[in-house]
């Protein structure tokens, strides 16, 4: 396998670990880190506040295109290695690597409750990350270079060194090989 040296995105459902991730590739291989939510903030990226549920409803339309051009500029360094953060990384194009970070429902329920999410929140959150959502979307929009990783059983520095074969091309976790559809059976 070749290696992928240039950008990589991590997304996946909220709680999941992906901040926790990126972070450390930021502070352990000095990657540059966009930060999707704070990105948007920033730049006022939002098209309108969803009433029912409370948040602001960022604008892919706007994002995605920011994003590029933002990737695109860094990268003017060719030396330059770039990791976007966010569960909406994977609506935008620019990425050599895309990672999934995966996590069995009934772990991320326990992490979910600690955030001042409304139960319908969690619960939305719980179904679409049993069903997968996140690595569907990913994969649709950019196929064989998305890889999914169940973290339950890993550490922030685990996930780091598997995010690190992978970028080496010494490892390959193609989606489709992690299943979390028992979760939606038991509860
Ligand atoms: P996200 O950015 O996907 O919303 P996060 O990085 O903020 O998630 O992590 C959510 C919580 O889980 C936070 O309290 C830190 C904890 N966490 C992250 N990665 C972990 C890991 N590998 N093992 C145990 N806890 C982890």
């Amino acid at each position: 396998m070749k290696p992928i040296n240039k950008t990589v995105f991590i997304t996946g459902t909220p709680g999941v670990g992906k901040s926790t991730l990126a972070n450390l590739i930021e502070k352990k291989l000095s990657w540059h880190l966009i930060k999707i939510n704070q990105f948007a903030k920033e730049r006022k990226l939002f098209s309108g506040t969803d009433k029912e549920k409370g948040y602001k409803i960022i604008d892919l339309g706007v994002l995605c295109p920011e994003i590029t051009k933002t990737i695109s500029e860094i990268s003017l360094d060719e030396s330059a290695k770039i990791v976007v953060d966010g569960h909406l990384s994977h609506f935008c194009h620019g990425a050599d690597l895309v990672i999934v970070l995966r996590l069995n429902p009934s772990i991320l329920k326990k992490r979910l409750k600690k955030r001042n999410y409304s139960d319908s929140k969690i619960l939305e959150n719980l179904e679409a990350e049993a069903l997968g959502v996140c690595s569907l979307e990913a994969q649709e929009i950019h196929g064989n270079i998305v890889h999914e990783i169940d973290v339950g059983k890993l550490s922030p520095a685990d996930i780091l060194n598997t995010v690190n074969e992978i970028i080496n091309g010494e490892k390959s976790f193609p989606v489709g090989e992690i299943d979390f559809l028992n979760w939606i059976v038991d509860n």
